[in-house]
């Protein structure tokens, strides 16, 4: 008997825009409901890659700009064996963050064109679904300052929130725009409504491969 394959969904969106929260949320009634389901987050920092990644991040360490592009990549790369066997297994993957943010990044970055940050992750498995939580920057700036963290300032999350909006305009990638301004448990109701179309829809098609 073929079973049912679990769906790939992703949160994309900028700082603070409640991306965290809502996979949680959303895991947590996904498995109170019966739905096998587990989060998954990137940059996955446990890894060793994930680890000179994090340090980066953490400004405890510089490296050249392509050669983390290409990191960033290979920590999504390193888990693919392991995302397609629980897909296969029935779980579906809810995911802070993936190869949009990745391309998002980096081409924020001065020399940077979007269509090379997007080479090396073609052919990642496909997202069912990708949320992006749309929230503008004042409105992020009232939920705190930002962290200590590298890209964590408003000129540069700007120039990230319009290589989203570049991104968006792939029609082969299932994007729906998320208000992220609403109250937490608001976010949460769309958030599960467009989740649940997508399981259903999942299980009647093959997993898709990214940007191809
Ligand atoms: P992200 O992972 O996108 O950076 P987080 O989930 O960490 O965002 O949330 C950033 C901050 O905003 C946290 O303090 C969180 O409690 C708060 N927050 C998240 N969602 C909302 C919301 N809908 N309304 C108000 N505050 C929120
Ligand atoms: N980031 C994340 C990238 O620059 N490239 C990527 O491929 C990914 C997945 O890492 F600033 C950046 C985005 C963000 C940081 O922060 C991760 P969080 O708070 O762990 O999401
Ligand atoms: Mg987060």
């Amino acid at each position: 008997m073929a079973s049912k394959r679990g769906a790939l969904i992703v949160l994309e969106g900028v700082d603070k825009a409640g991306k965290t929260t809502q996979c949680q949320k959303l895991v947590q009634a996904l498995q109170q409901s019966g739905r096998p389901a587990e989060m998954m987050r990137f940059p996955e920092r446990s890894t060793t890659i994930g680890k000179l990644i994090s340090s980066y991040l953490e400004k405890k360490n510089d490296l050249e700009d392509h050669t983390v592009h290409l990191l960033f990549s290979a920590n999504r790369w390193e888990l693919v064996p392991l995302m397609k066997k629980k897909l296969e297994q029935g779980t579906t993957l809810v995911v802070d963050r993936y190869a949009f943010s990745g391309a998002a990044f980096t081409s924020a970055k001065p020399g940077f064109c979007l269509d090379w940050c997007m080479k090396p992750d073609v052919g990642l498995p496909k997202p069912d679904l990708v949320m992006f939580l749309q929230l503008s920057p004042a409105e992020a700036a009232l939920r705190g300052q930002f962290g200590e963290e590298r890209y964590e300032t408003s000129v540069f999350q700007k120039a990230v929130q319009q290589k989203f909006e570049q991104l968006m305009k792939d029609p082969s990638v299932n994007w729906q725009v998320i208000d992220a301004s609403k109250s937490v448990e608001n976010v949460h109701k769309d958030i599960t409504t467009h989740s649940l179309n997508t399981i259903n829809t999942a299980q009647t098609v093959p997993l898709g491969e990214l940007w191809k």
